[in-house]
């Protein structure tokens, strides 16, 4: 008996293209949530329910419903955000949602706490402000990422366009979000939208591309399932490798969910990439299993079938062949801080900003700091996937300016932080995701000072590692491309994972598991001693370990892979 399709398929199916009763759970004034269904079709609208987790116990004793609030992600190709979309950002954070703006490890904002009767609302405002949240989440294609490179004034141009296009062509055509949100007339009868490339059950997970221009790996290109590669030579954009099947997430104590590498397959020119996307998504959405959600991604379909024969399919469906990888180098996958002049003579100011959340607390008035910037700033903001932000664009006469404002409130850290805190990526966690196990973003405060610490005794208070907090598997901070990586196992507790390299290319391993912070930190203490006294001049933390023979890598799963 073959087992039976997921139940999401029968949801996407009977939804008429994302419609379900979203609208009519919206109008329901008798509970902060909304059905179970619909919230799985609000992910691919950009938003989720969720509950504070802090108050869950509390709210149950007092036999009240949990403290329900949304959270909304846009969608913004290659994290490119004008001033004035960061001001209106910036209304929505205080007015409806939790103070705060996150930047994510995707280069767009999510807003946390936004209660039903606001969700409307905050979609609309996001609309007027020439933004989207449609298809940042779900089984669909999400927001593409692609590097902000701040040195480059036309790699940068070339990387947004692209992340641009690729985004609108495989966005989803159906008009439920202008419905829905926008008050837009609603279809009578059975809706007629076409979703030429999805499809009524659009695709059997979530599918996400971006694309780095070498030296800089800062997407983390092996991570996505279509990794791009552009590839130029005296500055002219020759094409595009292509990587597939590169994804985090995994289950604890299941063997057949895993971190996978992209597999590069080929290269293609400039305009032989739609086709060749669309093709991909394509087969991945006929051939990606729509039984186990759990094996959906494509990193498990290209496993299923081989590398070789969904390289072929992907061919016969061209009518022609990729060509064969060009070569490339990358050099490292962190961001680079401070200010740096572009080749148009324009700079660009990168500010580290911890896990991504933007905040006034204490002396650090991040939110109102950024707010300030927004104001007088000329050129554009470019998030990272190391959810940092690139005020891009800069006229050296507005240098000054720019540094008074950025002083004046607590963003100029950067300046004296360790090579450790410069290189520290946290996914959120508690108290908003449903699927943690363990503290990420609110950990990463109480763990950093103690590791600087103990590098700063060894003399590697410089020494760029770098650092990845999850709070479960899922891998929300691509933890298992962390030279140093703790994924959540429960309450204060976490596997510590090691040896991944500087440049995204090789995953980590488990070196200890389920361990609590004085495991972790007397685990590391002699690998730091060790690493002091025998590193190679440049020798990077991750390299050395494998080096020393403290961690063994499956170099045939873990390493990326080129197909013939
Ligand atoms: Fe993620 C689910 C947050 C990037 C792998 N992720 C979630 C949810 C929505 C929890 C849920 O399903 O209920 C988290 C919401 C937490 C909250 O309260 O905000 C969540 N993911 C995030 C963000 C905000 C982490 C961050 O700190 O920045 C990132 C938003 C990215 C964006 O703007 O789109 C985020 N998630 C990632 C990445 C990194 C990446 O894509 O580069 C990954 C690993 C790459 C990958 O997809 O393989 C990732 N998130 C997951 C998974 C595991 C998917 C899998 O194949 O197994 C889940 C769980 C799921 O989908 O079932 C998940
Ligand atoms: Fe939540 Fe886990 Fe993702 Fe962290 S890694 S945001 S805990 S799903």
């Amino acid at each position: 008996m073959s087992t039976p399709l997921s139940d999401l398929e029968r949801i996407k199916a009977e939804s008429r293209y994302l419609r379900g009763t979203i609208a009519e759970g919206l109008a329901d004034p008798v509970t902060g949530a909304i059905s179970e269904d619909d919230n799985k079709l609000l992910k691919f609208h950009g938003s989720y329910l969720q509950d504070d987790r802090d108050l869950r116990e509390e709210r149950r004793k007092q036999k009240l419903e949990p403290a329900y609030a949304f959270m909304l992600r846009a969608r913004l190709p290659s994290g490119v955000v004008t001033p004035a979309q960061w001001l209106a950002f910036d209304r929505l954070a205080t007015e409806y949602a939790n103070g705060t703006l996150r930047i994510t490890t995707r280069q767009t904002f999510q807003w946390h706490g936004i209660i039903k009767r606001h969700l409307k609302p905050t979609m609309a405002a996001i609309h007027e402000a020439l933004a989207t949240t449609i298809a940042a989440c779900g089984d669909v294609v999400r927001n593409v990422v692609s590097t902000p490179n701040p040195v480059e004034s036309e790699a940068h141009a070339l990387a947004y366009a692209w992340a641009t296009r690729l985004s609108l062509e495989l966005s989803p055509r159906t008009r439920a979000y202008h419905e829905i949100w926008l008050d837009g007339e609603a279809l009578v009868g059975e809706p007629k939208d076409e979703e030429p490339l999805y499809g009524a059950t659009y695709l059997p997970r979530k599918f996400k591309i971006g694309l780095a221009i070498p030296p800089l790996n800062d997407i983390d290109v092996f991570a996505q399932d279509l990794g791009l590669i552009a590839i130029i030579e005296q500055g002219e954009l020759k094409g595009f490798n292509v990587a597939v099947g590169g994804g985090m997430g995994a289950t604890h104590g299941d063997g057949s969910t895993y971190p996978r590498l992209a597999s590069v397959i080929g290269f293609v020119a400039p305009d032989q990439l739609p086709r060749v996307a669309e093709t991909i998504v394509a087969v991945q959405r006929d051939w990606g299993d729509r039984h186990e959600r759990k094996h959906a991604r494509l990193k498990y379909t290209i496993d299923r079938h081989g590398l070789t024969a969904f390289k072929a399919e992907v061919e016969s469906r061209l009518g022609f062949a990729l060509q064969p990888a060009r070569a490339y180098r990358f050099d490292h996958n962190g961001d680079r801080y401070g200010w740096i002049e572009g080749n148009d003579g324009r700079w660009h100011l990168t500010l580290q900003i911890e896990s991504g959340r933007l905040a006034d607390v204490g002396g650090r008035r991040w939110l109102t700091g950024l707010r300030e910037l927004a104001k007088v700033h000329q050129g554009d903001f470019r998030l990272t996937c190391n959810q940092n932000v690139i005020v891009a664009n800069v006229a050296a006469a507005d240098r000054d300016r720019i540094d008074a404002i950025v002083a004046a409130h607590g963003l100029d850290g950067y300046r004296s932080y360790s090579g450790i805190r410069r290189h520290a990526v946290a996914c959120v966690a508690l108290p908003t995701c449903g699927l943690a196990m363990a503290e990420s973003e609110r950990y990463l405060p109480d763990i950093l000072p103690k590791l600087e610490a103990l590098l700063e005794s060894h003399g590697l208070r410089d020494a760029p590692i770098l650092l990845r907090l999850s709070g479960c598997p899922n891998g929300c901070s691509r933890p298992y491309l962390g030279e140093i990586a703790l994924v959540g196992r429960g309450p204060g507790r976490y596997d510590l994972r090691l040896g991944a390299d500087f440049r995204g290319q090789r995953l980590n391993v488990s070196y200890r598991e389920n361990v609590d912070e004085p495991a972790i930190l007397n685990a590391l203490a002699p690998l730091f001693a060790d690493y002091a006294d025998h590193r190679r001049p440049g020798e990077h933390f991750g390299d050395f370990l494998v080096r020393a023979g403290v961690i063994e890598v499956d170099t045939s799963r873990s390493q990326v892979e080129v197909a013939a």
